[in-house]
């Protein structure tokens, strides 16, 4: 039984996003602000915006940025951050956006693998930006600043060029991001993203919400991931509404700007739903402007998500998505406030999708548990240069395996119920186990280590790792482990639970049984 979107396809145009989004001018928006930085007030109306980008295609192609190079962009939520994003695209080159929590370690695997031969890079980060670029065999002269900062080139250099924009000689089948997911297993790999697939999904997004150009968006959540790149930046800008930055999350400034700036739609994940809804310093803000709230990224609680809907008076939807999907496949419309928040609506348009017992491989029906198979416009080419993970992901038939597993109802509502796969979510970001437990391994008094996603006090989901001492009478203890692990990672990623364990539970051919150890969990 292959489940089809209930709503009518939407047809996707053959062009890069940079048409897409640009080709037809701005009507009667190009005055008005497309991105605000809320912590400042700076803003780019349409039309400087897209001078902006223009400058900056003629600042990196002057540079010798061209077809198919790759450019990193590693800084918080800023105007700029977009501006580059596009100026990038537009110099038809190819971005790669890397967690700007990221350590300089974590920052040299992601430029080595995408092959990026420029870096962009905020001063306060710049410590990382130079140690990751160095240790990713690039020269210090290919890290620039957005801010102007002593020995580097920055944004106001590149677009000073005055060079003009190349020709545009980008198409819809070129790459155009290449952001980092460990998908179902291993290590972060470059996710192959065209241009049709952010358009598809633009599109597919935009047939299920109200997101005009009276839209004030909070961009919160960052641009490097592709929530934020696609849902909150891009969206904003192809309905010509006006997108709110904050670099960082800070939920007393988060409130001020929200009220202050009259923005309308938050996008969230789970743990910000906590805060609207039990937080005591909500009451202390006008947040009637608030009429839409859209969570992903994690499973969100649905009495929680009533919690904030019945606090804010106003609509809590919840969508799903992988970044492998460009990144939302279901997702509620805004008139389905009334849905089960437990659940996360509707595959969106143009949209195939498929349940299916991981143990027999047989598809189930209507209320079953099945993983859920997606296919659709919107689904990545594949993983870049890995081919053996793509094949593991991505089937014959054009379906990726999500690693999730999902019941869906008889009216299509689609409810993710459980994970197989080996990532765990932090706070809605991702920690690759395979990655803590290469990282482990190198401690000299661990003998072996399993690393899984386990329930912390509030419910939120935190890495837990098992551990085998090289010796039980080994002076190591639970800090030990920890400190070991947060010196070297983005704090996402730190260990947060450890527990000394004989013996990691292994499969005939020594693959880690992960089930067996979130089976030990959910017995304590
Ligand atoms: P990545 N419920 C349960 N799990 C979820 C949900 C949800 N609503 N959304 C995402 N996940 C988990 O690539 C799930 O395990 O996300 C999925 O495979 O960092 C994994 O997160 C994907 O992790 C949107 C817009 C979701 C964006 C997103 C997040 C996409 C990127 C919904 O509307």
């Amino acid at each position: 039984m292959s489940l089809r979107s209930p709503y009518p396809d939407v047809e996707i145009p053959d062009v890069s996003l940079t048409e897409f989004l640009f080709a037809d001018g701005f009507g009667d928006r190009a005055d008005a602000p497309a991105i605000v930085d809320g912590t400042t007030g700076d803003q780019l109306t349409y039309t400087e915006f897209h001078g902006l980008v223009e400058k900056i295609a003629g600042g990196l192609a002057a540079r010798g940025i061209g077809t198919g190079d790759v450019v990193a962009l590693f800084a918080p939520n800023l105007p700029q951050w977009a501006a580059l994003f596009h100026g990038i695209l537009r110099a038809n080159g190819i971005v790669t956006s890397a967690n700007s929590m990221y350590t300089g370690g974590e920052l040299a695997h992601q430029l080595k693998d995408s092959g990026a031969k420029m870096v962009i890079t905020v001063s306060p980060f710049l410590d990382r930006a130079v140690a990751g670029a160095k240790e990713a065999g690039l020269s210090e002269d290919v890290v620039l600043t957005i801010d102007a900062t002593e020995g580097h080139d920055s944004l106001r250099d590149l677009v000073g060029s005055g060079a003009p924009a190349p020709e545009l000689t980008t198409t819809a089948t070129d790459t155009a991001v290449l952001p980092y997911s460990s998908g179902t297993t291993g290590l972060a790999k470059g996710v192959v993203l065209t241009h049709r697939n952010l358009v598809a999904n633009l599109l597919q997004i935009q047939a299920m919400g109200d997101v005009t150009s009276e839209t004030k968006i909070m961009a919160f959540l960052p641009f490097f991931h592709i929530y934020g790149m696609t849902v909150m930046m891009n969206q904003g800008l192809h309905a010509r509404a006006t997108v709110v930055t904050m670099p960082k999350f800070d939920l007393e400034q988060f409130l001020t700007i929200t009220q202050d700036l009259q923005v309308d739609r938050l996008y969230i994940a789970p743990p910000v739903a906590v805060a609207l809804a039990k937080h005591p310093i909500i009451d202390k803000f006008d947040l009637s402007c608030v009429k839409t709230v859209f969570s992903g990224a994690a499973p969100l609680d649905g009495e929680l998500g009533r919690a904030v809907a019945k606090r804010l008076d106003c609509t809590v939807l919840q969508g799903y998505g992988m970044t492998e999907l460009s990144p939302v496949s279901h997702c509620m419309p805004d008139d389905r406030g009334d849905l089960d928040l437990n659940s996360s609506g509707f595959a969106l348009p143009n949209i195939e999708c498929k349940l299916v017992d991981p143990e027999s491989g047989e598809e189930v029906g209507v209320g079953e548990r099945g993983e859920l198979w997606v296919k659709g416009p919107n689904v990545m080419v594949g993983y870049l240069n890995n081919s053996e993970a793509t094949d593991a992901t991505k089937d014959a038939d054009g379906f990726l395996h999500t690693g999730d597993i999902a019941v869906v109802d008889d009216e299509g509502v689609y409810s993710i119920v459980d994970r197989v796969k080996e990532l765990i979510k932090y706070k809605g970001y991702q920690v690759p186990p395979a990655e803590l437990e290469a990282l482990l391994l190198t401690h000299d008094k661990i003998a072996d280590t399993a690393v899984i996603g386990v329930k912390d006090a509030d419910g939120e989901e935190v890495p837990k790792a098992f551990v085998v001492k090289q010796a039980s009478d080994e002076d190591l203890t639970e800090d030990d482990v920890m400190s070991f692990v947060a010196e070297k990672v983005a704090p996402h990623k730190k260990v947060r639970v450890v527990e000394f364990i004989d013996q990691i539970p292994k499969s005939a051919s020594g693959k880690i049984l992960r089930k067996d150890l979130r089976a030990r969990e959910n017995e304590r």
